[in-house]
């Protein structure tokens, strides 16, 4: 059972902020994280990147992001942080987030679907930190409910000049392409952003949308949230600081894994397959405590 103290509940979105992020599919939060608590973070992932684990992966899926030294100055995502590291899921998986989340999705519990601690450096011309416009969706197929909500958690105050992350409006009202976009969807995610961005332009075209994404300026300790058919993406760190944040990917417990069959004949896949347990009827179960835990529950 999860309780919130007074304090915290008044951070909680309001009856107009859920609204509002219904409207729009995007929702800032207020200071949901002490500044103690983010500069713990920035230490917990600092500790990270310089190879500290509570446990690995037992397999490394074949999407997964997983940036090593090794890869250089590059953007570095890593997937699975709060199961790799203990001190930094003890910090990111505050159940007070996992509130403002159900608040907004309008459900009585969460559950994590993943946590990607995301770096960009602070080198203006790196193409790897421009995030080309998506929706979480896509990488999402094989679950069955649009229930599922980005926190984005930046690590320091985050703007325009150090790439923030940026919303197309309402674009989660948007109806579904239909399969070819789920095709380019692989795609995009196997790295063929020119045939992708056509793709985005002509469905917001089809959508009235002229594609003009809205920054997010997010305080430190505040985060942004978005719906996971909004869609986002990022551009250029202009500082001379890295770019910190956390992506932490919340689902409703009703979801759970559906198969679905790509418009090449081939079955979509999400990393979740080749790591959690088995349901009774042998397919992934998104509910397994150990990559899944429980967030929140309204008491
Ligand atoms: O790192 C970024 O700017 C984009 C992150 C993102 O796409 C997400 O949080 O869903």
């Amino acid at each position: 059972m999860h309780t919130l103290s007074p304090a915290d509940t008044v951070l909680l979105p309001s009856g107009r902020d859920v609204a509002f992020f219904a409207e729009h599919g995007w929702f800032l939060s207020r200071k949901l994280l002490a500044d103690t608590e983010i500069d713990a973070l920035v230490a917990a992932t600092e500790g990270f990147y310089a190879g500290e684990r509570s446990r690995c992966l037992p397999v490394r899926p074949p999407q997964l992001k997983y940036w090593k030294p090794e890869h250089g100055a590059v953007k570095r995502e890593n997937d699975y942080v709060h199961y790799e590291s203990d001190a930094i899921a003890e910090l990111c998986l505050k159940p007070l987030i996992g509130a403002a989340a159900a608040r907004l999705l309008q459900v009585r519990e969460i559950r994590v679907l993943q946590a990607t601690l995301i770096y960009k450096p602070p080198v203006v011309d790196e193409p790897t930190n421009i995030v080309p416009l998506h929706s979480d969706r896509h990488y999402w197929a094989t679950s069955a409910s649009d229930n599922i909500v980005t926190a984005f958690i930046p690590l320091h105050d985050c703007g325009e000049e150090n790439g923030t992350i940026a919303m197309v409006d309402g674009s989660h009202r948007w109806p579904e392409s239909g399969v070819d976009e789920r095709v380019a969807a692989g795609q995009f995610a196997a790295g063929a952003p020119a045939t992708w961005e056509a793709l985005v332009a002509a469905h917001a075209a089809r959508n009235g949308s002229t594609l003009d994404p809205i920054p997010m300026v997010i305080p430190k300790g505040h985060m942004s949230f978005h719906h996971s058919r909004t869609y986002h993406g990022s551009g250029a760190n202009r500082t001379g600081r890295p770019r910190r944040a956390i992506s932490l990917h919340l689902q409703d417990t009703a979801n759970t894994y559906r198969e679905i069959t790509l418009a090449d004949g081939t079955l979509a896949t999400y990393n979740h397959d080749w790591l959690v347990r088995r349901t009774p009827g042998g397919h992934p179960d998104y509910a397994d405590p150990e990559y899944c835990p429980l967030l929140w529950s309204t008491p």
